[in-house]
């Protein structure tokens, strides 16, 4: 049962399906590609819309990270991590969905592509950009707050899916000033991020960007 992930390391999403992967206590291969290198045959061959990353479970080959949580979750046993309950994996499906339509954009592209990657590459930072992504984060950030706070899920307790999908990308928002401080006034969802940062599995992923961290990081994530 031979396991391929290919991805690039520093993306956000590529940090999701292998953190999944290192939840489940998975062998595989990892291919790196930049996908915002130019258009990549490969990449294009194992998936059309030439994202990362794309999983290759002996021929099964799955882009979306959400399909790829979901397929790993059930195909390879450990720990369930879709819950039981219409509410709690109704609530599961939100945070995923809030997550990809609505946080990754501001909290990674915006601020954490421009405060900390931007300085990395000698590049100019867009304090405007920041500023936009800082303004669209405020409501997402009320959601997850409202989702924490219930305590189906992010809960600080039993991991589903969504801690999985939300981790990384908070992990990259809060290595900003301004991110951190936003978090730190959102009390619920600031004691899930101190219980998930924890994790085993979120520590063995989460390769810190910049000095010490990955040498020479792409122009983006
Ligand atoms: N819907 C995709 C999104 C993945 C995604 O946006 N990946 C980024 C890297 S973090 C990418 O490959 N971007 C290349 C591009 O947009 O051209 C998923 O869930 O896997």
């Amino acid at each position: 049962m031979a396991v391929r992930l290919t991805g690039l390391s520093v993306s956000v999403y590529t940090r999701i399906a292998r953190l999944m992967l290192a939840e489940r206590g998975i062998e595989y291969e990892f291919v790196e590609i930049d996908p915002f290198a130019g258009t990549d045959a490969t990449l294009l061959d194992l998936n059309p819309l030439h994202t990362v990353p794309v999983l290759n479970h002996d021929g099964f080959i799955l882009h979306e990270t959400s399909a790829i949580l979901r397929y790993l979750e059930t195909a390879f046993d450990g720990v369930p991590m879709v819950p039981n309950g219409a509410k709690p994996l109704a609530r599961m499906a939100q945070v995923i969905s809030i997550v990809d339509s609505h946080g990754y954009w501001p909290m990674v592209r915006q601020v954490f592509a421009q405060r900390i990657f931007a300085p990395l590459h000698g590049e100019p930072v867009s304090e405007e950009m920041i500023a936009e992504g800082l303004r669209r984060v405020v409501p997402v950030l009320q959601a997850l707050e409202r989702i924490a706070g219930e305590g189906f899920v992010l809960n600080g307790g039993s991991v589903t899916l969504a801690d999985l999908h939300l981790g990384p990308m908070v992990g990259y928002f809060q290595q900003a000033p301004e991110g951190q401080e936003m978090l730190a006034r959102h009390k619920a969802l600031s004691r899930w991020w101190g219980w998930f940062r924890e994790r085993p599995a979120f520590q063995a992923v989460d390769r810190p960007v910049g000095p010490g961290g990955l040498a020479s990081p792409p122009k983006r994530l």
